[in-house]
């Protein structure tokens, strides 16, 4: 079935709630102050069923005092009913809800040339001559006109079948989520507690678990009605009464599935001023900002220039003087606060903004020209290699992730391209710190992931790399990737350049002799060293290495421990018990020393377990 939800405008006594009354028999003046004075106050809420098609009635005031209800209740409007009275044609009024509709992004409707019972041929043509005059103006487009009359019901029928045009079908694909700002909230006996509202977005459906903001507080939905009948599903633009379990609400809060809405204080808006304002918006301006069913005094933030001229749109900052939570998207109307008129209005585009430096009004302008999903990927960008928090960013999304997005580990979400590049760096550094020292232990991951990735979520992003295997982390060192399972090939290099290694015993070959620069014995080399097959031995003072087979370190602990227990050792009485020169001599000691077989005192080697003689230096 299609639906609309159609907001029914007008000046005030043009005749809008006997139209309502008149299509659908609902009498949406209800209150006694309403029948008291023959006007409306609050929006009412009418449905008119059609062969083809449900509609939701929404009847606004149309008295100037009463353009906050008005805008309250007709926010969530998809299309209009402008209502002008045959006789007086277009007045103020008219005018100002009509303008609302443009800034709200309504552009779909059709024109009620009312009370023509009143009016002559020629008044009712210059009534709706003028009315179609205005939307042109505000770039409404032509939309139908009926001449209709409540009091003889000409016209009423055609009416209907007209309104039923504005009927959208429901809206297919993903739920996406709801939000509804609430107009009331009471309990119901053996209900509980009760909230109405339109939902604007997204899908509900009882059971559901919502949140209530100001908050947030949860809430389950308990049932859905529309005008009275219970709903088991329902998407956007139906007026709604939602029972609600778990929580209390007040008109001006905010429905909401969870994770749609975060209170902020700034917003990021696209603003534009009606031509007919009296006058220009100035930077940092106090205004009255109405969206959904919220209120609050705001600052007009102007970016890229000091005032907004009547006609004009930019993008701007609104700093509210009382944190709201809204959607990305969400369509607003700015008010004077005295004399209170609307001037201006838009769309918020982030609804969660950081204080912005006038140089980013270009990428608030780049964000209002693309769609939600691509907006929020824009930022994405925007935000470089810090990324932003994953919840942020589908707020900014409307709910979804956009792709080209990667939420990494700690829930910092990076755009894709750039976090490849920030992968390749990461990897090229981990790289140039192994060819610095081949077979040493990596680079330390702390120090590394500064370097490479400032700003940058880096254990995050190596975690990653470490779980795709395309690099280690071990004991706090990030080392590039081996082969797991080796071949045939590789498993021959490792025994052959292990064998030379126990052959040579304690006089082991210079490092390089072995590598012959050959990236294949480099990474069998490290291989064997990583497996602690190979141990490496520095010489401090002729700044190199050598590498000694383990099974000779352990030849050597045993030679020497034997000797070393009835006395301490020069570096030569070591050589000459394992019968190897000083060139091999230095650097294995120094392995025993760093391995806490011998302690260094002076010239003189004890085994480590026994306490140095007294009065001797240490070295
Ligand atoms: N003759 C005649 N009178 C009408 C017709 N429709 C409404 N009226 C009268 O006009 C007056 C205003 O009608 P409403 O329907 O209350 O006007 P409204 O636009 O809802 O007014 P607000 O809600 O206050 O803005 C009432 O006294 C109605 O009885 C009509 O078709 N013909
Ligand atoms: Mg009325």
């Amino acid at each position: 079935m299609r639906h609309a939800l159609i907001a029914v405008l007008g000046h005030v006594d043009h005749g809008k709630t006997a139209l309502v009354r008149a299509l659908t028999g609902t009498d949406t003046d209800r209150l006694a102050e309403e029948k008291a004075r023959g006007i409306s106050i609050v929006a009412g809420y009418a449905r008119l069923v059609t062969p083809d098609a449900t509609l939701d009635l929404v009847d606004v005031p149309g008295h100037e005092r009463f353009v906050r209800a008005m805008i309250a209740g007709a926010s969530a409007m998809r299309a209009v009913l402008l209502v002008v009275d045959a006789r007086e044609g277009v007045r103020p009024q008219t005018r100002e809800h009509a303008e609302i509709a443009a800034l709200l992004g309504v552009r779909r409707g059709l024109i009620a040339i009312a009370r023509n019972d009143r009016a002559s041929e020629e008044e009712s043509a210059c009534a709706q001559h003028q009315a179609q005059a205005l939307l042109e103006e505000l770039s409404l487009g032509a939309w139908p006109a009926v001449r209709c009359s409540a009091a003889t019901a000409e016209g009423i029928p055609q009416l209907a079948q007209a309104l039923a045009t504005l009927a959208e079908p429901a809206p297919s694909g993903e739920a996406g989520r709801a939000w509804m700002p609430l107009d009331r909230a009471f309990h119901r006996k053996g209900a509980g507690l009760v909230v109405t509202g339109a939902l604007r977005q997204g899908r509900l459906a009882p059971g559901d678990t919502v949140e209530l903001w100001p908050g947030p507080r949860r809430a389950v939905i308990r049932a859905l009605q529309w005008h009275g009948a219970a709903l088991e599903e329902t998407g956007p633009g139906r007026r709604l009464a939602a029972g609600l379990r778990g929580a209390t609400a007040a008109p001006g809060d905010a429905l909401a599935s969870p994770g749609l809405l975060a209170e902020s204080a700034i917003l990021d808006v696209r603003v534009t001023v009606l031509a007919s304002s009296p006058r220009a918006l100035r930077r940092g301006e106090a205004l009255r900002l109405l969206c959904g069913t919220a209120e609050t005094g705001v600052r007009l933030r102007l970016l890229d220039r000091t005032a907004l001229a009547p006609g004009e749109a930019t993008v701007a900052q609104l700093l509210l003087d009382a944190p709201l939570a809204l959607p990305v998207r969400a369509g607003f109307v700015l008010r004077l606060p005295s004399p209170p008129r609307s001037v201006a209005g838009g769309v918020v585009l982030d609804a969660e903004a950081p204080r912005r430096r006038a140089r980013e009004a270009g990428l608030l302008l780049a964000m209002s020209g693309l769609d939600t999903m691509a907006a929020a990927l824009h930022a994405l960008r925007e935000a470089g290699p810090r990324g932003l928090p994953e919840a942020r960013l589908r707020r900014l999304a409307g709910g979804a992730l956009p792709e080209g997005a990667v939420v990494l580990g700690g829930g910092t979400a990076l755009d894709a391209v750039l976090l490849a590049r920030m992968e390749s760096r990461l990897l090229a550094a981990v790289e140039a710190a192994m060819r610095k020292d081949p077979l040493g232990p990596g680079a330390g991951a702390r120090a590394l992931l500064r370097e490479a990735l400032p700003d940058a979520p880096g254990e995050a992003i190596a975690a990653r790399l470490v779980a795709r295997r395309a690099l280690r982390l071990e004991a706090g060192h990030l080392k590039p990737a081996i082969a797991t399972s080796l071949g045939e090939a590789e498993r021959a290099l490792l025994d052959e350049i292990e064998d030379v290694f126990r052959q040579a015993a304690m006089a082991p070959p210079e490092t390089a002799l072995v590598l012959r620069g050959d990236p294949r014995r480099l990474a069998a080399l490290r291989h064997l060293v990583a497996r602690r097959v190979l141990v490496r031995a520095p010489d401090a003072v002729q700044k190199r290495e050598y590498l000694f087979h383990r099974d000779a370190l352990a030849q050597a602990r045993t030679a020497l421990g034997e000797a070393l227990a009835q006395r301490a050792l020069t570096v030569s009485d070591c050589n000459r018990i394992l019968g190897i020169t000083r060139r091999h001599g230095v650097p294995l000691l120094e392995r025993l020393d760093a391995e806490g077989f011998t302690r260094r005192s002076g010239d003189l080697r004890h085994l480590a377990t026994q306490p140095a003689a007294l009065g001797e230096a240490s070295a």
